[in-house]
Order: C-alpha cells, then sequence, then structure tokens
C-alpha cells in the first residue's frame, strides 16, 4: 500500500476510536458494545498509547476501576450510559458477591488476562519517565492481585493452568472447543432471556440460540453461587484449561515481572508462576501426533482436539518450545488449514467440521489474532509469514473498513462497524509501516 494510503488508514482508524470513545473509556462498537470491555480496552489502549500514552493509561484506570476485592478484572465494566446489550447489570447481579465493586457495574467473569501486556506498552510510549512510573506504580499492585486471583481461585490442580469456566472468559465465545466442551453441560433447564446482539448484526454471523442457552446457563449458574469463584470450580459443569488463555498469560507473566523490575518490587512470585505455567501447557496441552497445543476440559478429561487458531497463541506467549514451534509452523500454516489463499489466518481451520468463513470465531480472520499470531512468528525467526499476515490485514481492513472480522478467502467484512480493536491495532502496526501519528 503506498503512504499516503496509509496516512488515511491511520486517520480512518483514529476517527472509528473516537466516534467509540466513552470519556475514560471507549466502548468496542457503537451500539452492539456499548460498554467497556477487558480485553478490547487492552488492545485499544495499546492502539492509542503510539499518540497519545496518557489517554491509554486513562484506558486502563479505568477498566481498573471494575476490579473485585478478590483481584478479578471482569470481564466487562458497565457504562451507565450504554443501554441495549444484553445481559446486563440486572442479569449479572454481581453485588450478591461481597467482593464486587460498590460503585461501578461489572460482569462476574474475566477475560483472556491481555492486561500486563498493554499496562507495559503503554509505559514504554511515555516520553516523560515521571509520568510513566507514576502510572506504573499505580498499576503494579492491581494487576499483580490480578494475577493473584487466577492462581489462588483459578488453578484447580495448583498445576500452573488457569481453567475459564464461560466461553465468554476465552474471548472465542463459539470456537470449536466451546461448542464441543459446551454440548456435554447438562443443561436442567432452560434459560429465559431475549438476546439484543441480533437487532445488530445478521444470526447468521452470531453464535446460535443454542450456544446463548449455554452461555444464560452457565452465567446463571455462578450467580446462584453469588460469584464464589473458588467454589464454584469444585461444581463448574464447564471448566477449560484454554491454551490460549494460558499462553497470553505467560507473556502477562513476562511484562509484568518486568514492571515489578522497573517499580522495584520484588518478581519471583510471578516467575514461578510463569515457569509452572510455561511447563504445563507443555506437559499437558501438547498433541506430538497432531503436533499442536490443544485445551483440555477438565470435565471429561481430554484435550479438545479442534483446529483452532489458540494453539498457534503459544508462540505469541513464549511457551512453544523451538523444537515444537517449527513443526507446528509448518504442518498447520498450509493452504488447507490455516493458510488459505487470501487473508490468513482463520480463527478455525478450513478442514474443520466446524469451519464456517462468515461466522464470528467459527473461521473469520480476526485483526487481533493476526496481530498477537504474526508477532509471535516474528520472535520464533519467521518474520517472512509475520510479514505477509500484517500486510494482508492492513489490505483488508483498508478495502472493508474497521468490520470485527472478516471472510479469510474473500476479505469480506462482517459483524458489527466500527469496531474498536480492528482501528486501535491497526494504528499499533503503522508506525512500523513508516507512519507518522501526530500527538
Ligand atoms: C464478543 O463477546 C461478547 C461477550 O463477551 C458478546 O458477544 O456479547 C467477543 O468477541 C469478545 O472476545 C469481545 O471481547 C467482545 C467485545 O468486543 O465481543
Amino acid at each position: 500500500m503506498a503512504m499516503g494510503d496509509l496516512t488515511q488508514l491511520a486517520e480512518r482508524a483514529r476517527n472509528v476510536l473516537k466516534e467509540n470513545d466513552l470519556g475514560t473509556s471507549t466502548k468496542p462498537a457503537p451500539s452492539l458494545y456499548p460498554h467497556q470491555w477487558n480485553w478490547d480496552s487492552c488492545f485499544i489502549a495499546i492502539g492509542i498509547s503510539r499518540y497519545d500514552p496518557a489517554r491509554a493509561a486513562v484506558e486502563i484506570l479505568s477498566l481498573l476501576r471494575g476490579q473485585w476485592a478478590n483481584g478479578l478484572v471482569p470481564q466487562i465494566v458497565f457504562s451507565p450510559e450504554g443501554s441495549g446489550y444484553f445481559p446486563g447489570p440486572d442479569v449479572w447481579q454481581c453485588h450478591r458477591s461481597p467482593d464486587a465493586p460498590q460503585d461501578v457495574e461489572t460482569s462476574g467473569i474475566t477475560q483472556p488476562p491481555v492486561l500486563a501486556t498493554a499496562a507495559r506498552r503503554v509505559f514504554e510510549r511515555f516520553s516523560d519517565e515521571g509520568n510513566g512510573t507514576a502510572f506504573l506504580d499505580d498499576v503494579f499492585p492491581k494487576i499483580l492481585s490480578y494475577h493473584r486471583f487466577l492462581y489462588r481461585d483459578r488453578d484447580p490442580d495448583q498445576s500452573g493452568l488457569i481453567a475459564v469456566v464461560h466461553p465468554w472468559e476465552s474471548g472465542l465465545d463459539n470456537s470449536p472447543p466451546y461448542l464441543d466442551a459446551g454440548s456435554r453441560v447438562h443443561m436442567t433447564y432452560k434459560p429465559k432471556y431475549e438476546r439484543l446482539d441480533l437487532l445488530h448484526v445478521a444470526a447468521e454471523n452470531r453464535p446460535t440460540n443454542k450456544d446463548y442457552d449455554l452461555f444464560v446457563f452457565l452465567l446463571e449458574q455462578m450467580r446462584a453461587v453469588s460469584w464464589d469463584q473458588a467454589a464454584y470450580l469444585k461444581i463448574a459443569p464447564l471448566a477449560v484449561e484454554d491454551v490460549l488463555f494460558n499462553s497470553i498469560l505467560c507473556r502477562a507473566n513476562d511484562d509484568l515481572a518486568a514492571i515489578a523490575a522497573l517499580v522495584e518490587e520484588d518478581s519471583s512470585e510471578i516467575e514461578g508462576w510463569n515457569r509452572r505455567t510455561r511447563q504445563a501447557i507443555n506437559d499437558k496441552l501438547w498433541d506430538p501426533e497432531r503436533r499442536t497445543y490443544y485445551s483440555y476440559d477438565r470435565v471429561s478429561n481430554r484435550l479438545l482436539r479442534d483446529d483452532t487458531i489458540a494453539g498457534l497463541h503459544t508462540l505469541w506467549g513464549g511457551v512453544a518450545t523451538e523444537e515444537r514451534a517449527y513443526p507446528m509452523i509448518d504442518s498447520w500454516l498450509t493452504p488447507d488449514r490455516f493458510w488459505p489463499d487470501g487473508y490468513p489466518v482463520p480463527t478455525t481451520s478450513v478442514a474443520s467440521p466446524y469451519y464456517n468463513p462468515e461466522n464470528y470465531w467459527l473461521g473469520p480472520t480476526w485483526v487481533n489474532t493476526n496481530w498477537m499470531v504474526s508477532q509471535g512468528l516474528d520472535t520464533y525467526g519467521r518474520p517472512d509469514l509475520a510479514q505477509i499476515i500484517r500486510s494482508r490485514t492492513l489490505d483488508m481492513v483498508s478495502r472493508e473498513g474497521f468490520r470485527e472480522y472478516y471472510h479469510p478467502q474473500t476479505g469480506e467484512g462482517f459483524g458489527t462497524n466500527s469496531f474498536s480493536w480492528s482501528a486501535a491495532l491497526t494504528l499499533d502496526w503503522l508506525p512500523e509501516m513508516g507512519v507518522k501519528l501526530a500527538p
């Protein structure tokens, strides 16, 4: 793409973030997602930090306003002005838990822990070191308490593998491993609710009603124990040691340890977690025959051998050993699996029985997963592939706009328009292509 087009793309991306700006936080999309989401805000902060580190810091701090006393950083921090999203605070009823914050409404689950990584990137972009350090002094104890929550309340065997208990916690809601594990959840009743997402996006591009039944049923199970996280884990009908979540956590632990050094705090606890998690992913989640990593279903005690982009995030997390990474890259980034002609990397393998190039996490290419996988490929000595992913992704967004997800073969955009993390991560990439972003 010519420099003029890239500069114009940057302008368009900044406009999307401006449009979705709620003051101290940014909604993921104008009407489909009218509140603040956890990992969305982390990606958004990374993008904004390229031209306004102070505003990026505010994004992180506003997410942390929703932090619970037990350390949980919630999936959603509800905005009082936001309406038209199901399930809203009246459904979550998080006030049932003494740990929930009093002055702000949130959901009662978490999302992939990109937070420490985002905080470190934001710090690095401050030109005034004093402001950057003040930001880190503020967020370090909070993010440490978040990771402590994960290792205390969500690591059932104390093995270093964190279990997610709701598909929404995985970030990849209807991804095949969750449909697979979800199909074994015995729903004792059919929940009653009304979906609002279908007012904004066509049903064929969104999760099914059956998927939503599971989402709502699991929410109600957690609500019934008043969001007591440790107690719930013992009875959870769905508990997955998710390879994407745990890989992201490894990278976040690296970043949190680096932050600890910057604020002159001890990092041995964090390094200890990280050794355990990396080891456990390699011991338990690697499939030597298929040459990839899978998530593990703790309820049925087996690997969920569904071929999704999740395993490739072991590159982003620095988890895959070199002897495993190279065969994994060679056998999976192929035209019949994750490298179709067009716009790789699909979130579900083209060869999977679940593959649907127009439905949410069942196949479409997403900007955030491409951003993580390409950086992982870079660090594992494949800048050639990383570079193709980046330029194809930028082509796709420039042609179709900042959509939520894209058809991996044609590049056609689906889901909501004006999707914040598609814009933010584009902005993170553009300076590497020589584009200057004015403050
Ligand atoms: C999607 O999930 C939310 C629930 O968290 C939803 O469909 O209502 C997912 O893509 C998730 O990863 C993302 O954080 C969220 C907001 O963009 O939307």
